[in-house]
């Protein structure tokens, strides 16, 4: 908590504040509610902030925050202002409730879509969520996510709030940059986080010798910087159509897309040039001090234009099953500029108006603000300080540098409002610096400066303002993604929840509304849409396959289609689900059959969703309304088995159940 300020005056405000709302509200109680605030140890700030970030029984919230959740593999919607978790969306990890890769062909699917090797992983650690964008601005439609312990990429769409695809991406052994998209979804961008030897492929794997990795890093890892193209129509990744841009090892981190007179460039930070091994055990500096020794990184300017262009003219080569602009080709093009930044930056992020890219750097207490026409003159000049070892040429620091700010200890993320505010998270202080841009938003000394800061609880990292990340911020809330929470709630063993904090944009000061723990996982980076953008269904048409979102061939309208097939080995049923009945209910098989059942719920009632759980199987679907899915395993034991219902769907959900006798 921030200072009291002395009780009496304060309470009294506070009563005449609540003396107009209750007038206007044509009301009395105010004294009621002041008693009930005061017996409830709450201050005027407390009530106050109550007020704000309430959100009445039966009315909605005006906002969703979709929050990563670090290595629990899945993504919150969060409502705002109430804080209140609306959904966990499965992504990379199975997740019974919503029958996520528990025999659903859809799930099944889009798992097996970023397997790794020979084995389908069944976690991923989600960092960087991006919502596609029409004009600049979030639209509603699609929701990306990587998985920073591999290269993979899933695809969430927000009709249903379900993921229909996962990518690995190729010669991406980890990923970090991005995901972000382009201000018009054309692509989705994820880079590598640490680079991995060329040609690096998990199916063959590759042959490295110690020595090697310790003596001759620079020649044989490579970072790449991936352009996903994205179907217009149903927001899939189309691999074949993307490309990548080969990069030097020098560990590139967070990216960002460019907009306004930035649209065609992205914007990579790096955090290792010095491309130290680790190696403690053979005599190296540790990782974390090697890759600090030097002043500057290397911020990665990429001209995504030109390189579609050298796609295009057949000026890239196809490694493990996608097309690579060479680094020699990237250097020949024009496609890949350097600029030093300040030692081990982490945030790279463009501004709404597409001019300036905000560095931060965790070991420099400024932000780096970089400006797009000073960049693209300094091109055009050859205003270069020289080229690094591979041949890329380097920007001149001052030439291409708009200003600096001090902000404090840490600075991690930037997100901005509609005002040309820039809001940084500061990891070691445990603060949110809020600072001014330069021109047209702020000109002269209004230019550059520091304005207003606020303690956050605690060890902050990524924070999300709404529609922060595009051409059109909201400017009114901000939520502080924090790492550790100490002591903000009652203790629940020695893992403590990750600590959101809610806070308005919207008075003269920062103000903190609400501390809102997520019990789920580790957030790291959120973006907040407005939920008039969102245009999710209710119910699906009848026979809808999620997998396609169009009418599945295995649909059925009801009890009367419901059928038993059987062949060599195969029993296969046409099964419809309804409140209470599943139908046919009855299914004989044989010991080491396949039974394959394709499963229609058949209501067109909001929320009247069934499960379809089969014991001793890892079979669990869940079916909304008007979904079709098919579920397919081998009954290898016999016995009778009931399978059931998982959704308390009804008066007589206990009833709706059914037999599998497996006769031996
Ligand atoms: Cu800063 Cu992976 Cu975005 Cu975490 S990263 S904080
Ligand atoms: Cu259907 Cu319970």
């Amino acid at each position: 908590m921030t200072k009291r300020q002395p009780l009496r005056t304060h309470w009294t405000l506070f009563a005449l504040g609540l003396s107009l709302l209750a007038a206007a509200c044509g009301g009395g109680g105010q004294g009621e509610l002041v008693a009930l605030a005061a017996e409830r140890d709450m201050s005027p700030e407390d009530a106050a902030r109550a007020i704000k970030s309430f959100v009445p029984p039966g009315k909605l919230d005006d906002y969703i925050l979709f929050a990563s959740g670090g290595h629990s593999g899945q993504v919150f919607a969060v409502g705002l202002p109430s804080m209140r978790l609306l959904k966990s969306i499965a992504v990379f990890t199975p997740e019974s409730w919503q029958g996520y890769g528990y025999g659903a062909d859809w799930s099944e699917n889009a798992i097996a879509g970023g397997s790794i090797g020979n084995e389908t992983l069944k976690w991923g650690d989600t960092h960087h969520p991006a919502l596609s964008e029409t004009d600049g601005d979030y639209d509603g439609r699609w929701l990306y996510i990587n998985d920073r312990a591999n290269g993979r990429i899933a695809m969430i769409d927000l009709t249903d709030f379900r993921t229909k695809q996962v990518v690995q991406i190729p010669n991406l052994m980890t990923s970090h940059g991005g995901v972000f998209a382009t201000p018009d979804t054309r692509y989705v961008h994820v880079s590598s986080k640490v680079p991995a030897p060329k040609g690096w492929n998990p199916k063959v794997g590759t042959s490295v010798k110690i020595e090697d990795h310790l003596e001759h890093y620079p020649d044989l890892y490579r970072g790449y910087s991936t352009w996903l193209r994205i179907d217009q129509q149903n927001g899939r990744i189309l691999l074949d159509e993307s490309f990548q841009i080969e990069l030097p090892p020098y560990t590139q981190d967070l990216a960002d897309a460019g907009k306004g007179p930035s649209y065609g460039w992205g914007f990579m930070n790096s955090y290792n040039s010095e491309m130290a091994t680790g190696g403690v055990n053979y005599g190296r500096p540790p990782l974390e001090a090697g890759a600090s020794e030097k002043d500057f990184d290397f911020l990665h300017m990429v001209n995504w234009k030109k390189a579609e262009e050298a796609v295009a003219a057949g000026k890239a080569e196809v490694v493990n099953g996608i097309k690579v602009v060479s680094l020699d080709t990237a250097i020949a093009e024009g496609i890949l500029f350097l600029a030093p930044e300040p030692r081990s930056p982490h945030g790279v992020d463009v501004a709404p108006n597409g001019s300036y890219i905000t560095v931060a750097g965790k070991l420099d207490p400024r932000v780096t603000v970089y400006s797009i026409e000073k960049i693209e003159e300094a091109i055009a000049k050859q205003d270069f300080e020289g080229k690094d070892r591979y041949g890329i040429p380097i920007l001149k620091f001052d030439s291409v540098v708009a200003g600096q700010v001090e902000v404090g200890a840490g600075p991690l993320h930037t997100q901005y409002d509609h005002e040309g505010y820039g809001y940084t998270s500061l990891f070691l202080e445990s603060a949110v610096a809020k600072w001014s841009l330069g021109p047209p938003y702020h000109e002269g000394d209004k230019a550059f400066k520091l304005v207003d800061k606020i303690p956050v609880h605690y060890n902050i990292g990524h924070l999300a303002t709404a529609h922060g990340d595009t051409m059109k911020p909201h400017g009114n809330y901000l939520v502080a993604l924090n790492k550790w929470s100490i002591d903000r709630f009652t203790n629940v063993g020695p893992l403590h929840p990750q600590n959101l904090q809610l806070i308005d944009l919207t008075g003269e000061k920062m103000a903190l509304l609400r501390d809102a723990p997520i019990g789920v996982g580790e957030p790291h980076y959120a973006q907040i849409i407005s939920t008039k953008v969102l245009k999710p269904l209710r119910v699906y048409e009848l026979g809808t396959d999620p997998g396609i979102m169009a009418k599945s061939d295995s649909a059925i309208a009801g009890g009367a289609e419901s059928r038993i097939e059987r062949r060599d080995g195969v029993v296969e049923v046409w099964m419809s689900v309804i409140r209470s009945q599943f139908n046919p209910d009855v299914i004989a098989a044989k010991k080491g059959d396949k039974v394959i059942i394709h499963l229609s719920n058949v209501e067109q009632t909001p929320d009247a969703t069934h499960g379809f759980a089969v014991p001793t199987k890892n079979v669990n679907v869940s079916l909304d309304a008007g979904e079709t899915t098919t579920v397919e395993f081998v009954v290898d034991t016999p016995g009778s088995y009931s399978f059931y219902c998982t959704e308390f769907c009804s008066a007589l959900h206990l009833e709706m159940q059914g037999w599998i006798v497996v006769e031996g």
